[in-house]
């Protein structure tokens, strides 16, 4: 498919076609970086919609939390995309259709559209992509996207130096990886959910949370909540934050941002960088193929 036909779906999508939405994230995707970029709306938003990300350790629930934001924020009756960046997510997997949460719902609703990124593209394609896709929810009138991405690895944080707002997950059986947790992840925390507050332990790590926050040089107002996502507990305050820094919208300002922007050209330049790596190493059979590398 050519950058017509990526511009042709763009078109519809903008004027409200799911699917040609759906086929549009595909597209992007899979269409060559120069291609991807060359729509002018995607370069270009007129509006945007509030990233807020959402990561931590693997089964901390952040699914979970996702899917209750959705049905919080549906019912102020806004249009919500999400991006998860997780070759292990229950989005693909189906097991959450199975849960009390009735994600099923979701699904028949037009106001919220789910995508899942594998770890299928190479490493810096996963963010890469993960980035025009955000891109295509700003242009095509989406309120709020959130992103989860688990905790783990640094292709998977990158996706959040481009949010709006990062939550950080914890559950009380993090306690001892507080200390431990990438200094980059304390920083970039902009509120931290103790989730599975119905297991013990889960005061006591908000009180380190909290201790850790104020340790830092630069105290920002940072909360730490309690939540049971499971039961749909605690939640409340998480809607009322989202809301309140969409609110102030400094969306657009955040997407001019040459900080953000250069992350952004990080993932693209790796991405690229990554497959032409693989183009030459798939030529590599014999010693003597090495000398042709630098022909
Ligand atoms: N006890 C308890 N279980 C919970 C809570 N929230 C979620 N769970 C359960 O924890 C498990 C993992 O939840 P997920 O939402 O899939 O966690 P995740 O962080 O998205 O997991 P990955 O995407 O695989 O990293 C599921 O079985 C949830 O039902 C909670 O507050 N308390
Ligand atoms: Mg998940």
């Amino acid at each position: 498919m050519s950058a017509v036909e990526g511009t042709r779906l763009y078109d519809l999508a903008k004027a409200g076609d799911f699917q040609a939405f759906a086929k549009l994230l595909t597209w992007l995707e899979r269409a060559p970086l120069k291609d991807a970029l060359g729509i002018p709306a995607l370069l270009q938003p007129a509006r945007a919609a509030f990233r807020f990300g959402i990561t931590g350790p693997p089964g901390a629930g952040k699914s979970t939390i996702v899917a209750r934001l959705i049905g919080s924020l549906r019912a102020q009756k806004l249009r919500v995309g999400v991006i998860a960046v997780d070759p292990s997510s229950p989005f693909t997997k189906g097991a959450i259709l199975g849960d009390r949460i009735r994600y099923s719902d979701h699904y028949l609703d037009e106001g919220v559209f789910i995508r899942s990124l594998g770890s299928r593209g190479s490493l810096g394609g996963l963010s890469s992509a993960a980035f025009l896709m955000a891109r295509a929810f700003d242009a095509c009138a989406f309120d709020i996207l959130l992103i989860e991405t688990v905790g783990v690895g640094q292709t998977e944080l990158d996706v959040l130096h481009v949010a709006d707002q990062v939550c950080v997950v914890l559950v009380p059986e993090s306690g001892d990886s507080v200390q431990a947790m990438k200094a980059g992840l304390m920083e970039i925390a902009d509120v931290f959910v103790v989730n599975k507050s119905d297991r013990p332990g889960a005061a006591g790590l908000v009180r380190e949370i909290s201790a850790s926050i104020h340790d830092g040089e630069a105290a920002r107002a940072v909360e730490v909540l309690q939540t049971v996502a499971s039961e749909n507990r605690g939640l409340e305050r998480l809607t009322e934050l989202i809301l309140l820094a969409k609110s102030k919208g400094s969306m657009l300002a955040n997407r001019a941002d040459p900080k953000r922007l250069r992350e952004e050209a990080k993932a693209l330049l790796r991405a690229q960088w990554e497959s032409a790596l693989e183009t030459k190493l798939s030529k590599i059979n014999a010693a003597k193929d090495l000398l042709t590398l630098f022909n």
